[in-house]
């Protein structure tokens, strides 16, 4: 298992019981209520919580449930903000803060990144960051490798089932890289499915996004998740890895 798909499958794990946990719940409090309340067809109804036309229905005036329903969410938020904090600050690490990818490599030096911690604490970590750019146009995406090695970065195009002729990039595992994104029309926005990133690239203005290729990333597609005209379903590219 590589490290990629062990960082996804713990994740997996992880969402996988919240889901059937609430799930669960839901669908049981759904059926229950469904045929619980079953009025007969033509019966008479009794009118249980004394509910009057204009008259605000005094169940509904109950300070535990309202207390309830205000700190219950509040915790879940608090929850998931706390275990969201850490990935996203590694995803969205500024450019100038070093914590997560350091500083820019000089020539010859590696990233040598790898994975830090395990579950939904795992973040790439690096020891330098290499420099590319990403640019996006009605519709197709442009690599460029700037001074990097050929070993490093480099490009072709390859002809792939769906969306025809797509641009290719070639990066390195282990390597990371910080892509200087722009735009030459409209917004649009690449997302590199195997990395779980993206990003929005507008006219204009320059964007930036970590792709971390760490050791035991697959070649994967590149599409674009900003609707940007009509050819947008198909401005795809390909993400090539090599060790
Ligand atoms: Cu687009």
């Amino acid at each position: 298992m590589t490290i990629q798909n062990a960082l996804f499958d713990g994740l997996w794990d992880y969402y996988i019981w919240i889901s059937l946990l609430v799930s669960i719940f839901t669908f049981t409090w759904l059926y229950h209520h469904s045929f619980w309340y079953l009025s007969d067809k033509g019966g008479e109804h009794d009118n249980p919580d004394e509910i009057e036309v204009g008259v605000f229905p005094k169940h509904n005036d109950d300070m535990k449930l309202e207390v309830a329903w205000t700190v219950a969410p509040f915790l879940l938020i608090v929850w998931l903000t706390y275990v969201s904090w850490l990935p996203l600050a590694s995803v969205w690490a500024p450019v100038d803060d070093p914590d997560f990818h350091g500083y820019e490599c000089e020539e010859g030096e590696s990233s040598n990144n790898a994975l830090v911690g395990s579950g939904y604490n795992a973040i790439v970590e690096s020891e330098c960051y290499h420099v590319m750019e990403i640019t996006g146009k009605q519709w197709v995406w442009q690599f460029d490798c700037l001074e990097l090695a050929t070993e490093l970065c480099d490009t072709s195009s390859q002809t792939i089932e769906v969306y025809g002729t797509v641009p290719v990039l070639h990066l390195k595992e282990g390597e990371t890289y910080l892509a200087i994104m722009t735009s030459e029309d409209v917004t649009h926005a690449p997302w590199f499915l195997g990395l779980g990133t993206k990003e929005d690239v507008l006219y204009g203005q320059d964007t930036s996004l970590w792709l971390t290729v760490v050791e035991g990333t697959s070649d994967q597609v590149i599409l674009c998740t900003e609707y940007c005209g009509d050819a947008h379903s198909v401005m795809a590219a390909m993400l090539n890895v090599h060790s």
